[in-house]
């Protein structure tokens, strides 16, 4: 038979916990009594862990008499089983009545993924065997025995193991009765024997091991006998040591030590250093799984995801009604534009919102987002502030001007996209008197219901930091820029880049979408036609104002056909 630490971990719990039992060499479990213990005690290198009754019990806030019930013992070691994938052997107290009990206890077990158990020759409810001991009334012998083949037979994974601990030494039987009553266990099937003592000297543990002989492998709870050097026991051919009960002890006298220094300092100044990190228990916890299971099962409309609204202009042409306030905090219809920009991102499930204000930005309300500010906003541009909002791109990203207005599906089709960049050009929109000549976008193919379902892709964006080109574009970029996936890094790469250049304070959005296409990135296009509103004026505060109310619910006071035909 391999020795237990060729055992791969692969291979089953009840494996390696028989194989551990049948070794040649010492082996030890370690107490752990809910799951972050259980983790607690892999991460420390132990092969297995103990089960202990009386730490579970405790961890409860109950005495070890069976007072918590067996199901909720067993509740708790599926928490250990699942926070930690080595074997677990429960103490599992008389086995919690009969034969009969125990015959169940052995099969639910099982199903919840637990090596073995251990079983007392005590009477149900038993007491731990530190208290009272000679009043601990044992079993009676064969009685005993019929529990142990009872749950022999019931196991139905043969590696399954049930050990037989001998109590007779614990409640004054002597040595002869504990040897007899071993050998009887160990013929009716037990894997191994546990023999207790409570003295503070191993004297009645050497005696017995040496009078067993290696029958069969031997545990023992060195509890009480803890100045024992280990290698005794070594020489003594114990198979198995359990450290009973002093993660439980340790977590205790810290929790004391804590709860006392808070309650007088009425301060956590003194502690925080001295305890564990917040981190430290997400990592024990394995949130990092979790975050990374997110991203492969979540559906993309609710993963994360974060906006950067770029606010930082008075306005030009709004100068009028922006004296003391920037222009998303004009109020279309009685709300604020950046209020109905806020409530459009939370509709689609966005929640993570960075406003990069510039002009008046201490008029900007900073509910429900995160203000960044763009200290230079009056010499920059853009890009300038969109670099103000960097650090937004943990998520999934929309980049969007501050001042739109918009129907609804053109968020959720555009946060829907696959493709890493992805822009709304609006097909009715095209150069004329009076109109703005940057942000018109040339794309692959013109806006045709025909395309439906056919990807396109923007080629270039007018930009006041490009030669002008007004040659027929498909239409005008709406300000709103999807990045998702890997597209995060290289829109921030390609916006460092930019930083270098002498011109970068006078940098636009459009400038960044035509060194993103240069850079050989695709950008997708998804055309609307219309329903949609821009601020850059006067007039088209008006207009905005007429779009909004179209867009409010029935029953308000909102006309319904204000923004039909954009
Ligand atoms: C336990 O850990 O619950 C035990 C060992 O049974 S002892 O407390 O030493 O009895
Ligand atoms: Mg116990």
């Amino acid at each position: 038979m391999n020795a237990p630490h060729q055992i791969p971990v692969g291979f089953s719990r009840t494996l390696r916990l028989r194989e551990m039992l049948q070794s040649n060499q010492l082996e030890f479990l370690m107490e752990a009594h809910n799951g972050l213990s259980a983790r607690i005690v892999k991460e420390a290198g132990f092969k297995a862990i103990w089960g202990s009754g009386l730490t579970i019990s405790a961890q409860f806030g109950v005495r070890d008499n069976n007072e918590a019930s067996w199901t909720q013992v067993v509740d708790m070691l599926e928490f250990m089983a699942d926070a930690s994938d080595l074997p677990i052997l429960l103490d599992g107290d008389t086995g919690y009545g009969n034969f009969n009990n125990v015959r169940r206890l052995v099969k639910k077990l099982e199903q919840r993924g637990i090596a073995g158990v251990c079983i007392e020759d005590k009477q149900f409810p038993k007491t731990n065997s530190f208290l009272n001991g000679e009043r601990q009334p044992l079993a009676e012998m064969d009685e005993f025995c019929g529990k142990i083949k009872a749950g022999k037979d019931s196991q139905s994974d043969p590696n399954f193991s049930i050990v037989a601990r001998v109590e007779a030494l614990i409640a004054g039987w002597g040595m002869e009765e504990a040897l007899k009553r071993a050998e009887a266990y160990r013929q009716a099937g037990a894997d191994a024997i546990l023999i207790h003592s409570k003295l503070s000297k191993p004297d009645e543990i050497l005696t017995f091991a040496r009078e067993w002989a290696g029958r069969g492998p031997l545990v023992i709870v060195p509890t009480k006998y803890y100045s024992t050097p280990t290698d005794v026991f070594r020489q003594a051919g114990i198979s198995t040591v359990i450290w009973a009960n002093h993660l439980l002890r340790g977590a205790a006298s810290t929790m004391q030590a804590i709860a006392k220094e808070i309650h007088s300092s009425e301060t956590l100044v003194n502690v925080e250093d001295r305890v564990a990190s917040v981190n430290e228990i997400f990592r024990l916890q394995d949130a990092e799984e979790y975050s990374a299971a997110e991203s492969v099962y979540l559906s993309s409309a609710s993963a994360s995801r974060n906006a950067v609204v770029l606010a930082a202009s008075r306005g030009a042409g709004l100068e009028a009604v922006t004296a003391d306030k920037p222009k998303v905090m004009l109020p279309i219809a009685g709300k604020p534009l950046l209020r109905r920009l806020v409530e459009a991102f939370k509709k689609e499930g966005i929640n993570d919102i960075t406003v990069v204000g510039g002009y008046r930005a201490d008029a900007i309300d900073t509910s429900g987002i995160r203000l960044v500010v763009n200290e230079k906003h009056e010499h920059t541009g853009e890009l300038a502030s969109l670099a103000c909002a960097a650090k937004s791109f943990t998520a999934d990203t929309v980049i969007s001007y501050g001042d739109l207005l918009f129907r609804s599906y053109i968020l959720r089709d555009l946060v829907e996209s696959d493709s890493d960049f992805c822009v709304v050009v609006d097909s009715s929109q095209t150069p004329g008197p009076g109109v703005a000549s940057t942000d018109f976008a040339y794309c692959s193919t013109a806006d045709d219901r025909a395309l439906f379902g056919q990807k396109v892709w923007l080629e270039s964006v007018t930009s006041s930091a490009g030669p002008a080109n007004l040659n027929s574009p498909q239409g005008r970029w709406m300000g709103l820029l999807n990045v998702r996936g890997a597209g995060r890094k290289r829109l921030v790469a390609t916006l460092g880049q930019l930083q270098q250049r002498d011109d970068f304070a006078k940098l636009d959005m459009a400038a960044l979408l035509n060194a993103l296409i240069e850079a050989g990135e695709r950008i997708e296009v998804q055309y609307v036609h219309g329903h949609w509103r821009g601020v850059n004026d006067l007039d088209e505060l008006r207009r905005a104002g007429d779009f909004a109310h179209g867009q409010a619910p029935y029953g308000s006071n909102g006309s319904a056909s204000a923004e039909a035909g954009a």
